[in-house]
């Protein structure tokens, strides 16, 4: 992706009434710019402005109102932060797309993976980023009875086959990044084992890997106590540990509400990467004590010093 460093951080900015966990309270433009300002200023690598909610049980929001709610924000945003930070459009619909693209936006994020059989030309016509997702099902359905034989190769397969239709469709493999698509169709057990085994996630999709854990169900499920998992508003803890796990075990962005604690996650991250040695035989600077001398021969007349 052009301009992004990576491992980097994605923001989530959205512009809806209903988001799963910040529904409604960037609906208005000036409160959204500002709220996408501060997250550039804490250090996220992309602005990822989203018009609709994809939350379970969530439906369709006709193109026309995704427009009206993401152009102006993405307008005044890439007038302002666009030399330093990427905005990407989080849409399914190409026509959303391209009028995000025509106002600033340089990365798609579709959650779809190319379902709008427009989507991929148009990303590659714009010398746009593209990021793939894995869902199984819709959002209006796909957590009622998620299922897979083996959750790991079915989505490194689908990412696969859809890195391959988007190289296809003229997108270079700079501008891919796929993600495994945390929630969106997966049961608790499926979100673990996939963040388990990212790395074999990664190497199937043969590009760069982007996770959002952010505040989703898994999280509140399995840090909270038995049968009583954590609400939204408690799901930040957990959602840094998923941040530090998934970016040491193969992830290269993650997409985020809380940007300034995965900031930090990158930069203790890549600084402690920077630090292993790469000597394969690193001189020793700490040795194990030598075992201590039986006591008749050391201290033979209490004299040794
Ligand atoms: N999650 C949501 C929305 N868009 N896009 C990508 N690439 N990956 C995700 O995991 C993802 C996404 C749902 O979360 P939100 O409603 O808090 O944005």
């Amino acid at each position: 992706m052009r301009g992004v460093e990576l491992p980097a951080v994605m923001a989530i900015v959205n512009v809806t009434p209903d988001s799963f966990s910040d529904g409604g309270r960037f609906l208005d433009v000036g409160r959204a710019v500002e709220h996408g300002l501060e997250l550039a200023a804490a250090g996220a690598a992309v602005l990822d402005v989203g018009g609709e909610s994809t939350r379970p049980g969530s439906q369709p929001v006709p193109a026309d109102e995704q427009r009206r709610r993401t152009v102006p924000v993405i307008k005044r945003l890439a007038a302002e932060v666009s030399e330093r930070v990427a905005i990407s459009i989080d849409t399914t619909d190409a026509s959303v797309a391209a009028a995000a693209l025509e106002a600033g936006a340089t990365v798609v994020n579709d959650i779809t993976a190319g379902r709008d059989p427009a989507m991929m030309p148009l990303v590659a016509e714009a010398g746009a980023g593209y990021v793939f997702m894995h869902m199984q099902g819709t959002p209006a359905t796909m957590q009622l009875d998620p299922r897979y034989d083996d959750v790991v190769a079915e989505v490194g397969a689908f990412l696969a086959e859809r890195r391959d239709a988007a190289l296809e469709a003229g997108i270079p493999a700079g501008e891919l990044m796929a993600d495994p698509g945390l929630g969106f169709g997966k049961t608790v057990a499926h979100n673990l084992t996939l963040l388990a085994r990212l790395g074999d996630v990664a190497a199937a999709a043969g590009v760069p890997i982007l996770v959002g854990p952010s505040r989703k169900g898994f999280i509140g499920v399995v840090g909270g106590a038995p049968g009583a998992p954590l609400p939204l508003d408690q799901r930040e803890d957990g959602t840094l540990a998923t941040v530090v796990w998934a970016l040491d075990h193969g992830a290269s962005m993650v997409r985020v509400h809380d940007v300034a604690p995965a900031v930090e996650a990158v930069r203790l991250l890549s600084a402690m990467a920077a630090a292993v040695p790469t000597d394969p035989d690193p001189p020793v600077s700490w040795r194990p004590p030598t075992p201590a001398p039986s006591a008749g021969v050391s201290s033979a007349g209490g004299s040794a010093w």
